[in-house]
C-alpha cells in the first residue's frame, strides 16, 4: 500500500502529507473536475531521473486547456516544482502524482468560478501488474465495457472523471479473475486497457489502435513507437478489430505503471506461444536499459532531480 511520504506540493508550497486536504464540496468531488499525471522516476548509477518530464507536464497542461481549467503554473514551474518534491522526499524511486482540481466556491456544475488547486505528490511504487508479470505475460480479458465514445468524455484528456470508466473495466476484469481488461472503442475497435495502451504483434508488425479509438495518447506508448522505428520493427498506427488480439503473435501492454507488460492470453485464448515473445522482450530490453541507466538516454527521456529545467 501507499507509504507516505514527507511533503506534498500545494500551489507554490510544500505542506505536509497530512494537510493535503479538499473540502467535501469541492467541485471534483460531486463533478469530477480533475486532470492529473502519472511519472514515474528511476534510479539510475547517475542517480534518480524523472522519465519524460516535460511531455507528462504537458500533456497535464493539454488536459486542463480541454476543460477549460487555468493553471497559473507553467510546464517549467510544474518540473522543477516535480524535480524539487522528490528532491525534499529524499526518494530514489518513486511514482509523481500531479493532480489540478476545480476546488471549494460555488456548487453547480458550472464550475468556472471554482478556484483551480495544483497538487503534486509522490510515493515509493513497485511493479503495476506484478514482478512476475514484465516476464511472464498477464491473463486478461476484453471488456464487457466500452471506452469512452467520441465526443463524450475526451479519451486525450488524462482526467479523473475518465476513471470511473477503467474502474468499470478494472474492477469487472479482476473479479473475473483476470489481471486487466481491454477495452473496445464505441465503435467496437480496440482501445485500450484501463491504465494501459496496447500492442499487437503479428508477422513481425506491431499495430496499435490510433488516437481516434478513445485512447489516451499514452508516453509510454510513444516511447515504444520511437524504440521501434530506431530498431527499424514495422510499425503502425491502425485500426485493430478485436479477433486481431487473438491472432497476434504478441500483444502487450505499455503504460507509466504498467511498463511494457506482455500479455500471455485474452479471455483464456493463448496468445503466441504463452508466453513473452522476441519482439516484445527487445522493446522491453531497450526500454529498460535506458530507463535504468545502462543504455545512453539517446532520445532524452530523462530528467535528473538535480538539473535545472529550461524552457
Ligand atoms: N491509457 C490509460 C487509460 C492510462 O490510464 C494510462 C496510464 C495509459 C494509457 C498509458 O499512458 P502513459 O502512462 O502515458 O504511458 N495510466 C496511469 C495511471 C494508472 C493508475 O492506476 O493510476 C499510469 O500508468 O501511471
Amino acid at each position: 500500500m501507499l507509504t507516505p511520504t514527507e511533503k506534498i506540493w500545494h500551489n507554490g508550497r510544500f505542506i505536509n502529507w497530512d494537510d493535503a486536504k479538499i473540502h467535501v464540496l469541492a467541485h471534483v468531488v460531486s463533478y469530477g473536475s480533475s486532470v492529473f499525471e502519472g511519472i514515474r522516476c528511476y534510479s539510475t548509477p547517475g542517480g534518480p531521473k524523472v522519465f519524460r518530464l516535460r511531455e507528462h507536464v504537458r500533456r497535464m497542461i493539454d488536459s486542463a486547456k480541454i476543460y477549460r481549467m487555468e493553471i497559473a503554473y507553467s510546464i517549467e514551474d510544474l518540473s522543477e516544482a516535480m524535480l524539487e518534491l522528490v528532491r525534499v522526499n529524499k526518494l530514489d524511486a518513486c511514482y509523481l502524482r500531479p493532480i489540478a482540481l476545480r476546488g471549494y466556491g460555488d456548487i453547480g456544475v458550472y464550475g468556472l468560478k471554482n478556484p483551480i488547486d495544483v497538487f503534486l505528490a509522490c510515493w515509493e511504487w513497485g511493479k503495476y501488474l506484478g514482478e512476475e508479470a514484465l516476464a511472464e505475460g498477464v491473463d486478461v480479458c476484453v471488456s464487457s465495457w466500452n471506452r469512452m465514445a467520441p465526443n463524450t468524455l475526451p479519451a486525450l484528456a488524462k482526467a479523473g472523471a475518465n476513471y470511473m470508466n477503467s474502474q468499470l473495466i478494472r474492477m469487472e476484469a479482476a473479479i473475473n479473475g483476470y489481471a486487466e481488461g481491454i477495452a473496445l472503442d464505441a465503435a467496437g475497435y480496440v482501445s485500450e486497457g484501463s491504465g494501459e495502451n496496447i500492442f499487437v504483434v503479428r508477422d513481425g508488425r506491431i499495430h496499435t489502435p490510433p488516437l481516434g479509438a478513445s485512447v489516451l495518447p499514452g508516453i509510454t506508448r510513444d516511447s515504444v513507437i520511437q524504440l521501434a522505428r530506431s530498431l527499424e520493427i514495422p510499425l503502425v498506427e491502425t485500426i485493430v478489430p478485436r479477433e486481431m488480439l487473438y491472432i497476434g503473435d504478441e500483444v502487450f501492454f505499455t503504460g507509466t505503471a504498467a511498463e511494457v507488460t506482455p500479455i500471455r492470453s485474452i479471455d483464456r485464448i493463448q496468445i503466441g506461444t504463452g508466453r513473452r515473445g522476441p519482439v516484445t522482450e527487445r522493446l522491453q530490453k531497450a526500454f529498460f536499459a535506458i530507463i535504468n541507466g545502462e543504455a545512453p538516454d539517446r532520445f532524452g527521456w530523462l530528467t535528473p532531480i538535480n538539473s535545472p529545467v529550461t524552457a
